[in-house]
């Protein structure tokens, strides 16, 4: 792979790359064209789509937690919201700015707080001993197919309290909208058949009669927590199904591929899984460290609310700038031997989850699936080996696995 780069004087002397960052040789592996970023300088111009992009840790950490110039309310994805109309009703909290993010984040933030989620702690755990007691040992398995997309699926939708009809739109629709983030190429046009229908069953599990109140007992469900802060008035009645959504979109098929990259992690570095095995209580940082060296949302845009100097590059106010979250979390700058996937490193810090006030929400929640399914699989197996060539799932957004054929090893 080459990637050409001149400098053209129109764009403010910003290098110009033609490069398609979405097509189907970067998604495939985009490690050397993160390098030529990064090389590049603090700001590329990506001459393909007309947006700007930052590949570099410290330019885009800076550029993610000033909200104020690098705007979420004009869309995260290549549409531009002030020019062009949405797929879908905005998001309230990935697709919004302060002041109408305030009480939508502040609600979600308490609902899926490092406390709440203590609570489902044990119920998650139980359930991945359950699902790990049912693979069967030393046989063929798919660690995508057949436990990573597998197991969020079991605890978190019963948690959202969403009924159990229907559960298999979930993850397609989730590979649909980060698709829809970026532009309308082949990975669009394949979900487009099938989303009217796909998120018209989406939209009517947000309404309050259809989520379940409770779950393990009498914990309330995230969905009737939604309801409940729209009662009090902290949040508008007209809010809760579209945060209720937001559970639907960002809570599924992101797991699905963090709990995909930390096991291919693993099944390709048996030194880390005896490291794992020997101190189960690694398994935090293991899947944090994982969301570094893979990072399943591997981009999202943000647009100039004004002249943004970057360097020496001007961005004109109302551009699109892209945000490769993946290429940050392995710049060198940053990271020693950033390409490794190392239990020893302190992965904290990393923007997998972004940075700043749009930080993922449901983290708590995403390392506790993490933790509990790794915990469960490392009590159980001695082993996990690659027997086949993993082939990656391609995604305008998303950075994951198709298929890891392995077999596991008591
Ligand atoms: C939302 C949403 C959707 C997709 C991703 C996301 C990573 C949030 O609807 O709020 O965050």
């Amino acid at each position: 792979m080459t990637i050409t780069q001149y400098r053209n004087p129109a764009v403010g002397s910003a290098p110009v790359s033609d490069v398609d960052p979405f097509g189907h040789d970067i998604l495939e592996n985009p490690d050397d064209f993160h390098a030529q970023l990064r090389a590049a300088g603090p700001i590329t111009y990506l001459s393909r789509y007309d947006v700007y992009a930052m590949g570099r840790y410290d330019d885009m950490h800076a550029a993610l937690t000033d909200w104020q110039s690098f705007q979420s309310g004009a869309g995260v994805g290549l549409s531009n919201f002030r020019y062009e109309k949405p797929w879908r009703p905005p998001s309230l909290l990935l697709e919004s700015d302060p002041p109408v993010h305030d009480s939508p984040r502040e609600v979600l933030s308490a609902i899926l707080s490092v406390r709440a989620v203590r609570r489902l702690h044990e119920h998650w755990c139980r359930d991945a001993e359950e699902f790990v007691a049912s693979l069967h040992a030393d046989t063929d398995l798919d660690a995508e197919c057949d436990v990573a997309a597998v197991f969020p699926l079991r605890v978190f939708p019963d948690a959202v309290g969403i009924g159990t009809a229907g559960r298999e739109n979930l993850l397609p629709y989730g590979d649909h909208l980060f698709n829809a983030f970026g532009p309308h190429n082949d990975l669009v046009a394949k979900g487009e058949p099938r989303i009217g229908e796909v998120s018209r069953w989406v939209n009517e599990q947000c309404a309050r009669d259809r989520l379940a109140q409770t779950v393990y007992g009498d914990q309330p469900t995230f969905g009737a927590q939604v309801w409940a802060a729209a009662d009090r008035g902290d949040i508008t009645v007209a809010q809760a199904p579209t945060i209720v959504r937001s559970l639907l979109s960002a809570g599924v098929d992101t797991t699905v591929h963090g709990l995909g990259a930390v096991l291919y992690a693993f099944a390709t570095h048996p030194d880390q899984w005896a490291r794992l095995r020997a101190n189960p209580a690694l398994a935090r940082i293991a899947f944090d460290e994982a969301v570094r060296w893979e990072s399943p949302v591997q981009t999202f845009f943000r647009t100039a609310t004004r002249d943004i100097r970057v360097g020496n590059v001007v961005v004109p106010e109302g551009r699109k700038i892209l945000m490769f979250l993946g290429s940050a979390n392995r710049d060198p700058q940053r990271w020693d031997e950033p390409d490794r996937f190392d239990l020893a490193r302190d992965p904290s810090g990393h923007v997998g989850y972004g940075m700043g006030i749009h930080q993922c929400v449901g983290q708590h929640v995403a390392r506790l699936e993490g933790e509990a399914l790794l915990i469960a699989l490392a009590q159980r197996f001695r082993r996990i080996e690659l027997t086949g060539v993993p082939t990656r799932h391609h995604n305008n957004t998303m950075r994951g696995w198709a298929s890891i054929p392995v077999a596991f090893a008591e």
